[in-house]
């Protein structure tokens, strides 16, 4: 069997640099090596409320911003989970292999469970297993993420173990692909915190749909730390962060950033980052406007009927193994 990936993005709200850098990106160098499957998951959004409207005009602007960052869809199957009804029902098997205590040990379930108090959603807890479902419904191998769904992966990786080991080999475990630099992006008006889609304020993240000027006034107010000096310091986060972004963008190694930036201030890293951002920006967002409607129906259809293909012998196979009908 060739080697597989899976990866997916909520159409929760804008897409931002920290999604396209730690994740996205990788998706279009990975794609010619592996078997590639990318997902909007827009079963995983209703595990907070959503506008039903808003919810379905950004399912289809994700698999917009999929094809513009350059996910191929003749190399590569991009499709919306729920167009292939086999991700839930995979989940509900999966929950006969879960534990209530290893979805209340998520650090991203409690830290959103946090935000939301008294009107935590059930879905919210159950997140992770229909992640696990997405996963294992095609025999990944590697999963390409930022650093926060490292404990997902981890968490899919022992319910396939354990659904291994009571109903027979079933499930491939797979590994995460998180990259070295750009797995975590952090906030531009906070360094502690992520670069978040779902942060209240969006003085923190650059979107991907972003005008010039709202990029440039983004940069100019980013937070900065003390010191003058520009270079990477685990201990100086927000002037790393600021200098990850440009080293991805401009794909210069860490070493040729640091030389560019020698005897400069603050001010010049800012200019130049702005200039950067804009330059990937612009051909990124002349693509996103340019596909069409009819187009992007046409490359979801037949997205769901290559993973449908994929997805339905192996729910049929669980089936079997766990003694339900339709086996
Ligand atoms: P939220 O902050 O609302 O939870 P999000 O911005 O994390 O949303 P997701 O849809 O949960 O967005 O994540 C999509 C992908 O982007 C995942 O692979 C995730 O790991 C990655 N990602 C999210 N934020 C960052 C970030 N700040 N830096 C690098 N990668 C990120
Ligand atoms: N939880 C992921 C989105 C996601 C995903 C997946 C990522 C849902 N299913 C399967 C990789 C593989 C997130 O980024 N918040």
């Amino acid at each position: 069997m060739p080697k597989r990936i899976f990866s997916g993005v909520q159409p929760t709200a804008n897409l931002h640099l920290g999604n396209y850098l730690g994740a996205i990106r990788n998706w279009v160098g990975l794609q010619h090596e592996y078997e590639s499957f990318f997902c909007v998951v827009n079963l995983h959004a209703i595990t907070a409320p959503q506008d039903p409207r808003e919810l379905a005009a950004r399912t289809r602007d994700v698999a917009r911003i999929y094809l513009a960052a350059g996910v191929d869809p003749q190399v590569s199957t991009i499709f919306v989970q729920s167009d292939v009804h086999e991700h839930a029902e995979l989940e509900w098997l999966l929950n006969g292999v879960t534990r209530l205590s290893e979805l209340e040990r998520m650090t991203q379930f409690k830290d959103k469970a946090k935000k939301q108090r008294e009107n935590v959603l059930a879905g919210l807890l159950m997140y992770p297993v229909l992640m696990a479902a997405d996963i294992l419904l095609y025999q990944t191998d590697l999963v390409p993420v930022g650093h926060d769904q490292k404990q997902h992966i981890e968490l899919t990786r022992d319910i396939a173990v354990r659904f291994n080991r009571d109903y027979g080999e079933t499930f491939r475990l797979p590994e995460p692909f998180i990259p070295k630099v750009g797995a975590k992006i952090m906030s531009l008006d906070d360094p502690s915190k992520k670069m978040s889609k779902s942060d209240e304020n969006p003085a923190g993240r650059i979107a991907l749909l972003d005008d010039a000027d709202t990029i440039r006034r983004k940069f100019k107010r980013a937070v900065t730390d003390s010191g003058t000096e520009i270079r990477f310091d685990e201990s100086r986060p927000a002037i790393t962060n600021l200098l990850s972004i440009y080293q991805l963008l401009t794909g210069k190694t860490a070493a040729e950033v640091e030389a560019n930036f020698e005897g400069k201030g603050y001010a010049q890293l800012k200019s130049e980052l702005t200039d950067a951002t804009i330059e990937f920006m612009r051909p990124f967002q002349e693509r996103f406007h340019s596909i069409g409607d009819e187009e992007l129906t046409r490359i979801l259809s037949d997205g769901r009927d290559r993973a449908r293909e994929i997805a339905r012998p192996i729910v049929r196979e669980v089936m079997k193994r766990m003694g339900i009908a339709g086996a």
